[in-house]
């Protein structure tokens, strides 16, 4: 059975990663359609490369919670016939132990050269304008998708939700597209699907299935499920 799962926030949020849409959201005070977009970051970089090295600092005081350790185990159980698409920036998933993980927004600790567009891995801080190791440019961003740009591996993703039996949402408000239409091209294609989020999402109902409640909990129980 081919498992495609696509987490959001939610999945990190007991790790200690605010979420974007909750009452304590990630961009204080500020709706995340109006600032996380290129025309933002080309009126205030600075704040932007601020906002975006303080995540990845926190990166370091964050760990991976029961919900990315049961998909990991997941994958241990059924390895390629399962795919993570991850609309997270942080790298939970890997450090839980997860390999076969798509970030279709892109990741927080890489850079993107906006003169070569060459993505390099980065761990330290943006916000000082180093040059790009590639072409010596001034012009690196952080390596995420704002609103308006085109997501990541989305040839890889339709292909896998089109070959999809089990489609499974976590954590995800259904808020943002592409990914929000997920749930239809999957069912259309045939998959049965899943859903799993604190609360209802925008789209829940399109699932066959919901069940609400903490990641950390509801997870790991469907995973047992899944492998008993
Ligand atoms: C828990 C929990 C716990 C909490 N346990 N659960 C009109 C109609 C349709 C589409 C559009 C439209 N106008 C414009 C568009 C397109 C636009 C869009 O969707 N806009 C919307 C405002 C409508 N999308 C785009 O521009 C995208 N690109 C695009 O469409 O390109 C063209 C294209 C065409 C065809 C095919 C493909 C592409 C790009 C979107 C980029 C989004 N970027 C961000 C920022 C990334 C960098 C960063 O991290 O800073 O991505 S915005 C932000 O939202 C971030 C997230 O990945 C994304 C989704 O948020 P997520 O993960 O769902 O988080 P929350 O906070 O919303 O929800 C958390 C959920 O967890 C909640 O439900 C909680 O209840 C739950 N939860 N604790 C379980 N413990």
């Amino acid at each position: 059975m081919k498992v495609v799962v696509l987490t959001g926030a939610g999945i990190s949020a007991e790790s200690g990663v605010p979420t974007f849409r909750d009452a304590d959201g990630l961009w204080e005070g500020h709706r995340v359609e109006d600032v996380a977009t290129p025309e933002a970051y080309d009126v205030q970089p600075t704040v932007v490369h601020r906002f975006y090295d303080d995540r990845r600092r926190a990166l370091g005081r964050v760990a991976p919670n029961p919900a990315h350790l049961a998909l990991a185990r997941l994958e241990e159980g059924i390895g390629d016939d399962l795919l993570v698409i991850t609309q997270n920036i942080d790298d939970l998933h890997e450090r839980a132990g997860s390999t076969r993980v798509l970030h279709m927004h892109g990741e927080l600790r890489s850079a993107l050269c906006r003169a070569c567009m060459r993505r390099t891995p980065w761990t330290g801080d943006l916000g000082d304008f180093p040059p790009c190791p590639g072409c010596g440019v001034t012009e690196l961003r952080p390596d995420v998708v704002w609103f308006g740009e085109m997501p990541y591996e989305m040839d890889r993703i339709f292909v896998a939700l089109d070959q999809a039996d089990l489609f499974v949402a976590i954590g995800t408000s259904g808020a943002v597209y592409p990914a929000a239409g997920f749930v239809q091209f999957a069912s259309g294609a045939g998959a049965r699907t899943l859903e799993l989020n604190l609360a209802p999402s925008e789209v829940t109902g399109l699932f066959d299935d919901a069940r609400q409640g903490l990641a950390g909990e509801l997870v790991p129980r469907w995973v047992d499920e899944l492998l008993g």
